[in-house]
């Protein structure tokens, strides 16, 4: 007898034509077989997909190099293919899952021929919790296989735990020819299927990640009652001991994965990590708030990661206990074989290769490492792992912060007056583009809940959708909203950021716990100077005042492009959303009059 799962392999490899079949159990000899097949035998563009690096600096890493098309997501080719174009709304590109099937079946056809399919069952979230989920992945190329052994719960005991079931969460990925025009990450989310083809970039080739957790997982959440968010999952304990659960949304680039591992600047607080990415939050029998990280690795931005900045992340670069490191298009040291990036804290190496495998040229602008090159590790690796981090339950979430990258406008922190408040402050956030998506950078877009990528449906809906969930919680947690990234004349960042970023987080409990009142203004609470622990910092106090600057002038085009973008999802958006928004004109207003 043939098990649902045997009978989709045996559909797909019909149609893709691979050379062979292979069944991933998720152990550390296959990963190491898999980067030996990854150095030996597959190339991309002639270069071998892996090189070992100096294991001596650091050991079990290895290298990639991409395709010099494919470094980042490619949101113009992903599509969420619901049966109904309205329910993907005007947030996604949209294609008839018919017509896309159609399409992509014509790609897909004979796509694997000369190759491997590498077929990879993996769990999103702990195997004990009632939240986890079943799925797997096929791909044909080892960079991905060994990427989702790090990301994912996968192997063995995923393949046992679906065993003769047909309730999978599927994806069919193939790097296809690399060619940016035959490149689709396309979404059949009445189906939980992923097809994605052309590209071994992470989010649109790990497709446990953004397309399975967020695309897919929100449709799942919005019909089942839980949310899938783009968030960080991080404990803080302060000098008692007493920690506090907390989850923050930031787009991509934007600082999820150094708030996960911030080293505290205040002594006596600890930052315990969770997740750096993706949340899946749903309501527990006492009412409140639970997160859980579906996710088992951390794919971080390496440009600006240093012992300085992010002194836990490097030491989890360079810990053993679970198998491999990956650093994908950062520079490399051709003496020492060990990867370099801007911002890494030491001189750059005179004889190296740029990320396209270029000799790097340092008279020139050309940055070493490109923008987006990533490491990939394990978040067991990490020293500051939460102890709850396989709690099956998740933790109980007291705040949500909601984030963006903003140079000018938005305050350093801003606490909501209420959940619906808090829901809007989501909903009218921006945000400026990244590198992590391909595209001009540094545009404000908005980005709510920075979803704006990665919500499987109508966004008007998602809108109502943290409404409902807030009436459904007893004891909802408090909605803040953060921007480390506001400049002052001389375009240099005011906030410090990083480790001193606990000083925000620090004001937060204390408004938690009822320790210090805040000041009332026209966008929400913000903290009385004295409340922030910045003395020490030494930042002149007109500093600190520009970044709780509010010029109600500089907000009317805000509002109006708030007002535009609400208006696109027409009778979706929640009518509280357009009262919160006249609201906030109209405090606006009055503080110009004032
Ligand atoms: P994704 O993995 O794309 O979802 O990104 P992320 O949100 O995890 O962003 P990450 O923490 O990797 O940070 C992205 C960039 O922002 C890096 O270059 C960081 O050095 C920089 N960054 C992070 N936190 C801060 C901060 O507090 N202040 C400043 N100025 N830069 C920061
Ligand atoms: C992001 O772009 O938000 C990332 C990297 O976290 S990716 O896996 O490509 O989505
Ligand atoms: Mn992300």
């Amino acid at each position: 007898m043939t098990t649902p799962l045997e009978r989709w392999v045996d559909e797909q490899a019909k149609l893709t034509k691979p050379k062979k079949i292979y069944w991933c159990d998720g152990s550390e000899k296959e990963a190491q077989n898999l980067i030996e097949i990854g150095i030996r035998d597959e190339k991309i563009d002639g270069t071998p997909v892996f090189q070992k690096l100096n294991h001596t600096t650091w050991p079990n890493a290895y290298y990639h190099r991409s395709h010099p098309t494919d470094v980042a997501r490619t949101e113009h080719l992903t599509f969420v293919c619901h049966a109904n174009k309205d329910l993907a709304g005007p947030n996604n590109n949209w294609m008839d899952p018919r017509e896309a099937k159609e399409k992509l079946t014509k790609l897909f056809d004979g796509c694997m021929r000369g190759r491997t399919l590498y077929v990879m069952p993996y769990t999103m979230g702990h195997p004990g919790s009632p939240y986890a989920k079943d799925c797997v992945q096929l791909t044909d190329i080892s960079y991905v296989a060994v990427s989702m052994r790090i990301m994912t719960r996968m192997g063995k005991q995923a393949l046992d735990r679906i065993g003769s079931s047909d309730q999978f969460v599927r994806g069919l990925h193939s790097v296809g020819d690399f060619d940016p025009n035959k490149r689709f990450i396309m979404h059949f989310p009445d189906e939980k299927l992923v097809w994605s083809i052309g590209s071994g970039y992470g989010g649109n080739a790990l497709l446990g990640k953004k397309c399975f957790s967020l695309r897919i997982a929100s449709y799942m959440g919005l019909k089942e009652g839980w949310l899938a968010e783009h968030m960080v999952v991080l404990g803080i304990e302060d000098p008692q001991g007493k920690v506090t659960y907390i989850t923050a949304a930031m787009p991509s680039a934007c600082g999820k994965t150094n708030l996960a591992m911030l080293e505290s600047a205040l002594p006596g607080y600890k930052i315990w990590t969770l997740g750096d990415d993706i949340a899946w939050l749903n309501i527990g029998t006492d009412g409140r708030l639970y997160a859980i990280n579906p996710e088992t690795g951390l794919f971080g931005v390496a440009p600006g990661t240093s012992l300085k900045t992010n002194p836990n992340m490097m030491h989890t670069l360079k810990n053993t206990k679970f198998f491999p490191t990956l650093f994908t298009n950062t520079g490399l040291d051709r003496d020492t074989q060990e990867p370099w990036w801007e911002g890494i804290g030491t001189p750059a190496p005179k004889n190296a290769f740029d990320w396209q495998g270029k000799a790097w040229n340092p008279s020139q602008e050309a940055k070493m490492a490109h923008p987006n090159s990533r490491f990939t590790v394990s978040i067991y690796n990490s020293p500051t792992l939460s102890k709850e981090y396989d709690n099956p339950q998740g933790v109980p979430i007291s705040a949500i912060i909601l984030g963006g990258r903003r140079t000018q406008l938005i305050p350093l922190v801003l606490e909501s007056l209420s959940w619906q408040h808090g829901v809007f402050l989501g909903t009218r956030a921006g945000s400026e583009t990244t590198a992590a998506a391909s595209g001009q950078v540094g545009v404000v877009r908005r980005d709510p809940m920075a979803m704006i990528p990665f919500c499987g449906y109508n966004m008007g809906d998602y809108f109502g959708h943290w409404l409902n969930i807030g009436k459904r919680l007893k004891h909802p947690p408090k909605i803040f909203t953060v921007n480390w990234f506001r400049t002052d004349e001389d375009g240099e960042y005011i906030w410090p950021g990083f480790g001193d970023n606990i000083r925000v987080l620090k004001w937060m409990l204390d408004r938690i716990d009822g320790r210090v009142e805040a000041k009332e203004t026209a966008l929400g609470y913000v903290p009385h100077l004295k409340d922030l622990h910045v003395q020490d910092l030494k930042i002149p106090q007109h500093d600190l005042e520009k970044l709780f600057a509010v010029h109600p002038a500089e907000w009317k085009q805000e509002l109006e492009n708030i007002e535009r973008f609400l208006i696109q999802f027409g009778e979706h958006t929640p009518p509280e959303m357009w009262q919160e928004h006249k609201d906030l004109c109209a405090a606006l207003n009055h503080a110009v009059k004032v």
